[in-house]
């Protein structure tokens, strides 16, 4: 059945082809609806079904004209004015506009002029230096497209972790409950909490493999299958691919820890095992130190492994491998050593230090941010909300003036409180490094998070040179999400990660892991190196509203995938510790 966002996705796409076609005004009230059928909390084919004509009436921006697009779309799969579009302007749109500075004008008039259609043939005629020929467009526009291909090329296919991981959760929930499963369990790179996935694996042990498939195959959640067998079955859920491997239960663990990968991992790990007279395979883990030449096959030799996980490791000698480190990121020789790192848990974060309310562009006031933070636990909780300065979007940012103003407010909640609100800001670090603040709210505040919004295609030299200068500057506390990268959307700034981190760990600075899961800025290489080089990290959310204070989940995440312990980060500290460093 067709979700909220493969609705909005049609209304996008039809807003695009609209615009492309020179059509005015009309494109704007569509993509308006795609955006609040995107947002609308209830599924909205799911009422449709039921017959529930009048739940369209209660989606803002959505008329008779759409309403029966959604209508037709529910019902037919299709909505016929888009299929004559389509036809008639026969482009990859959403592929195509995925490219910085390519809009759907811009895709029409390509198509019109070069007749071009696809990725394919955008960068064909970009290689051919056909682009700069057509009226509007110059070298620079070329030269762009040319090195944005790449990226527009690999996002399209890769969905964001805060999407994919509830729905692995769900489809978990309902495997479990099935009576053949034994054992059940997500892999692939949602196990590994990748920022953003291919597809969803899971994994299930039984010993009734038919009956396993046969109900995946037939619950309700499925939109359509891609393709099944005896072990195996792939589905489309939404706009995600999900796929199922059954095997025995007595092979569950080595299946697990061959599916969970990374690639690089396994490959790693094999060619250590070999390296001892051992293979391994999803099959088990093998001795095959007295194997002759002329034998061969998946589970020759003397099966020692395969039930657990963490006995495929053990038959190596080595201890269990937390799924976030297997990355070939030198976690084998760790584990070899005993050097791996004890990793933090949410339970050991006692606080956020990046959260915006109503006085900025968050949506509700200090005290309902506050009572939401008390609830989860916190001890310490800081407001941050935007600094007036470059790249903030519409005029939300406090001036000095405000900020004094506000600082009085969160004061008052502090005390109403048991947990501590400190009071923030969040600057913003211009192209230079500069945050612009006066001295005096310097001195008033207790945090200060200083993160760049705008000119984020600087080169990599002046984006290392603009960072060092902001990790530099002594009333910075946090540097909030460095790259300004936002997955799918935009690649962010490039730095030199070593020298940021550097920076950080003689000035006293903590780097940012933004939760937030479109953004996960930093990363988990990035943290692991910042963390070899001794840089304080901070695990913030950004929340704008009480509930995307639950997005620390993917920080947390993101940090393991860093290699952090507990004390690497500085809001897992107890607050006089914290306090000593804000100081
Ligand atoms: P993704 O889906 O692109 O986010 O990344 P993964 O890591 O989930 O990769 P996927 O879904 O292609 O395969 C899941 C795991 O299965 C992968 O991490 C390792 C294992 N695997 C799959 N195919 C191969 C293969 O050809 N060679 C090896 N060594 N491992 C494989
Ligand atoms: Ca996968
Ligand atoms: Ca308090
Ligand atoms: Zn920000």
């Amino acid at each position: 059945m067709a979700t909220n966002a493969e609705l909005a996705g049609r209304f996008e796409e039809f807003a695009d082809l609209l615009e492309a076609d020179g059509v005015e005004y009309k494109p704007r009230a569509y993509r308006r609806a795609a955006e609040n059928i995107r947002a609308f909390p209830i599924p909205i084919a799911d009422r449709l079904a039921d017959g529930d004509e009048a739940v369209l009436e209660e989606i803002e921006g959505v008329g008779d004209a759409i309403s029966s697009k959604i209508v037709e779309y529910v019902e037919t799969g299709h909505i016929e004015e888009l299929e004559e579009l389509r036809a008639e302007l026969p482009i990859d749109i959403a592929d195509i506009t995925r490219i910085e500075g390519v809009g759907p004008k811009t895709a029409g008039k390509l198509y019109r002029k070069l007749d071009i259609e696809t990725l394919d043939d955008l960068e064909a005629a970009a290689e051919a230096g056909e682009i700069k020929t057509v009226k509007g467009f110059g070298p620079k526009t070329e030269e762009n497209i040319r090195d944005n291909i790449e990226f527009a090329r690999q996002v399209g296919q890769r969905q964001l972790l805060g999407a994919g991981r509830p729905l692995a959760d769900d489809v978990l929930a309902y495997l479990e409950g099935l009576e053949a499963t034994e054992r059940c369990e997500v892999a692939g790179s949602i196990r590994r909490w990748r920022a953003t996935i291919g597809d969803v694996d899971v994994l299930v042990g039984t010993d009734d493999a038919d009956a396993v498939l046969e109900s995946f195959l037939e619950w309700d959640s499925v939109d359509s299958e891609i393709e099944s067998g005896p072990e195996k079955a792939s589905v489309r859920i939404g706009e995600s691919r999900v796929d199922l491997r059954v095997v025995v239960p007595e092979e569950f663990g080595s299946a697990l820890q061959y599916f969970t990968g990374s690639k690089d991992h396994n490959v790693r790990l094999r060619n250590y095992a070999i390296d001892r007279g051992m293979k391994l395979n999803e099959y088990g883990a093998f001795d095959v130190s007295e194997v002759g030449d002329d034998e061969t096959g998946q589970r020759v030799g003397r099966r020692v492994a395969g039930e657990t996980e963490a006995g495929m490791y053990e038959a190596l000698g080595l201890p269990w491998i937390p799924p976030e480190l297997r990355e070939d990121r030198g976690e084998i020789s760790a584990a070899e050593t005993d050097a791996l790192p004890e990793l933090l848990t949410r339970e050991t974060i006692r606080g956020d230090l990046h959260t915006h309310t109503e006085w900025s562009d968050g949506t509700t006031t200090i005290e309902e941010m506050v009572a939401a933070a008390e609830t989860l636990g916190y001890e310490y909780y800081a407001v941050a909300d935007h600094a007036e300065g470059p790249g903030v979007v519409g005029n939300v940012g406090l001036s000095d003036a405000e900020i004094i103003e506000q600082l009085e407010e969160i004061r008052a909640v502090d005390a109403e409180y048991d947990i501590t609100v400190l009071a923030g800001i969040e600057a913003n670090i211009d192209a230079e490094g500069e945050i612009g603040l006066s001295e005096e709210v310097i001195d008033a505040l207790d945090v200060i998070v200083a993160s760049p919004h705008s000119g984020l295609s600087q080169d990599g030299e002046t984006a290392t040179e603009r960072l060092v200068r902001a990790i530099e500057n002594p009333a910075v506390d946090v540097v909030g999400h460095p790259s300004g990268r936002l997955l799918n959307e935009r690649s962010g700034l490039e730095f030199d990660t070593t020298a940021l981190a550097k920076t950080a760990a003689e000035t006293g600075t903590a780097l940012e892991i933004n939760s937030n899961p479109r953004r996960l800025d930093l990363w988990g290489s990035a943290v692991q190196v910042a963390i070899e080089e001794g840089a304080p990290i901070a695990i913030n959310t950004d929340a704008h509203r009480p509930a995307t204070l639950e997005y620390i989940r993917w920080g947390v995440h993101t940090a393991r995938r860093g290699w952090a312990e507990a004390d690497d980060v500085i809001n897992t500290w107890e607050l006089d510790e914290l306090q000593a460093f804000l100081h």
